[in-house]
C-alpha cells in the first residue's frame, strides 16, 4: 500500500494533544483487528500489534481494547510490529449492548459518518433504520442513509420508498447507489471527503462490501485478505477493516449480522431466511451445513435455479458470520492465556532489539 501521511489517516489536533499528554510515542491507526491482536497503520507503514500486558491487566470492559478507528500509542519492535501502549482518546464510537448478555460491543471509534445502508428491495425497513441512528446518535455520529440496489426496483416504487423515509425522517441525508448500473457511485464518491472517517453499518448482503469495492476501484477485494506473518503463522482478518479511497476518504466495512434487527442465533438468520428453512427439512441430515452434503435439498434447488444465488449466499454467509461470533465467545476465555505468551515473546524481541 502507498504510504500516507497521519493526517491523511484521520489524524488531527485532537490526537496530537492527547498524544503529547502520553509522552513520546508513536502513533498509529488501528486498520482491522484480529484474534487478540491488531493491523495498525501510520505514515511510516503497516504493523502487526498487540496491547501491553499493562494494558490487558488493567482493561475492566471491551472499551479498554483497541477497536477499529482507534488512534493509539505504540512502541515499535521491528519494522513489522509494534505493541499498543495507550488508546488516545475517542472523539465519537459506535457501540451496541448485547440484548441477552450484559456486554458491549465495539463496532468502531473516531467516526464521523455512520453510513446506514439497507437495499430498497427485500432489507428495507424504517424501524431497522431508526435503531441504526440511535447507535449512531449515541455515539455523537451524523447518521446518512445509503439505499442500494435500486436497479431491482421501479421507479415508481423507488419514489415511494422514498418518501417513506423522508416522512419519517426529514432532516437525513439520502444516496441511492446501484453497483449493477453504476448509478450514485459518483455521488457517494463525493460524499465522502477526505480525511473524514465514514463507517458502512447494514444487514448482511445489503451490498456493503461491494459498495466499499466500487469506491476502491479494481481488485479492491484483494485487500481483504492481508495476512501477516509474525513469525508463529498467519493471523486471517475477522470482522471489521478499514480501507483508504483514492479520494482521501477513510471508509470501514463492517460484516454487520450482529447490528440491530437480528439476532446472533441461528434461529434469527433461519427465520430470516425462512424459504431455506423450509427446505432444509426436505435434507437428507439434521445438521446439514447445505454447503457439501449429499442429499441435500438446498443444494438442488439452488442448482435448479428454483433457489436464488444471492439469497443462498448471503444465507451462507451470514451463518459463517455467526459461528464467527459464537465462537470468539468461546474463545474469550483463553484470550489471556495467549496474550500473556505474546508479551513474553515481544519482550524478548525488545530485548533483542536493544542489543543490536
Ligand atoms: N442487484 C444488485 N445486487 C447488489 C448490489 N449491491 C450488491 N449486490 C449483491 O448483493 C450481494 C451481497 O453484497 P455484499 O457486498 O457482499 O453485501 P454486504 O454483506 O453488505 O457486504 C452480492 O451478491 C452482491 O453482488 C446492487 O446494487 N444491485
Ligand atoms: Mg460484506
Ligand atoms: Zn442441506
Amino acid at each position: 500500500m502507498k504510504k500516507i501521511k497521519n493526517e491523511g489517516l484521520g489524524y488531527d489536533t485532537f490526537f496530537e494533544s492527547n498524544r503529547l499528554k502520553l509522552g513520546e510515542f508513536s502513533v498509529a491507526r488501528v486498520v482491522s483487528e484480529y484474534k487478540g491482536a491488531y493491523k495498525i497503520i501510520n505514515s511510516d507503514g503497516e504493523y502487526f500489534a498487540k496491547v501491553t500486558g499493562k494494558r490487558m491487566f488493567n482493561a475492566s470492559s471491551r472499551e479498554d481494547y483497541p477497536t477499529v478507528g482507534d488512534w493509539v500509542a505504540i512502541t515499535k519492535i521491528n519494522s513489522e510490529q509494534a505493541v499498543i501502549q495507550e488508546i488516545l482518546p475517542r472523539k465519537t464510537i459506535i457501540k451496541r449492548k448485547s440484548i441477552n448478555k450484559n456486554e458491549v460491543q465495539i463496532i468502531a471509534s473516531n467516526i464521523d459518518v455512520a453510513l446506514i445502508i439497507e437495499s430498497i428491495d427485500r432489507d428495507f425497513n424504517l424501524n431497522r433504520f431508526e435503531r441504526y441512528f440511535t447507535i449512531a446518535n449515541d455515539g455523537g455520529i451524523k447518521s446518512t442513509i445509503i439505499l442500494n440496489k435500486i436497479d431491482l426496483i421501479s421507479r415508481e416504487d423507488l419514489n415511494l420508498r422514498l418518501n417513506e423515509i423522508k416522512n419519517r425522517f426529514n432532516d437525513i441525508d439520502i444516496i441511492l447507489t446501484s453497483i449493477i448500473t453504476n448509478e450514485g457511485l459518483d455521488e457517494l464518491n463525493k460524499y465522502i471527503l477526505p480525511k473524514k472517517t465514514y463507517c458502512f453499518l447494514g444487514s448482511s448482503g445489503v451490498g456493503k462490501s461491494s459498495l466499499i469495492n466500487k469506491l476502491l476501484g479494481e481488485n479492491a477485494i484483494e485487500t481483504k485478505d492481508i495476512s501477516f506473518k509474525t513469525g508463529r503463522g498467519k493471523h486471517t482478518t475477522t470482522s471489521r477493516e478499514m480501507y483508504f479511497l483514492k479520494n482521501g476518504g477513510i471508509v470501514i466495512d463492517n460484516p454487520g449480522m450482529r447490528e440491530v434487527g437480528m439476532t446472533n442465533t441461528t434461529l434469527g438468520i433461519d427465520n430470516f431466511f425462512d424459504e431455506i428453512t423450509l427446505l432444509s427439512e426436505g435434507c437428507k441430515y439434521t445438521d446439514c451445513s447445505h454447503t457439501s452434503e449429499p442429499g441435500c435439498r438446498v443444494l438442488a434447488e439452488l442448482k435448479s435455479g428454483k433457489l436464488s444465488e444471492e439469497k443462498y449466499n448471503n444465507y451462507i454467509n451470514l451463518k459463517k458470520e455467526t459461528e464467527y461470533y459464537n465462537m470468539t465467545d468461546l474463545e474469550k476465555r483463553e484470550k489471556d492465556h495467549k496474550f500473556g505468551k505474546f508479551i513474553k515473546k515481544a519482550k524478548e524481541e525488545i530485548e533483542k532489539y536493544k542489543n543490536i
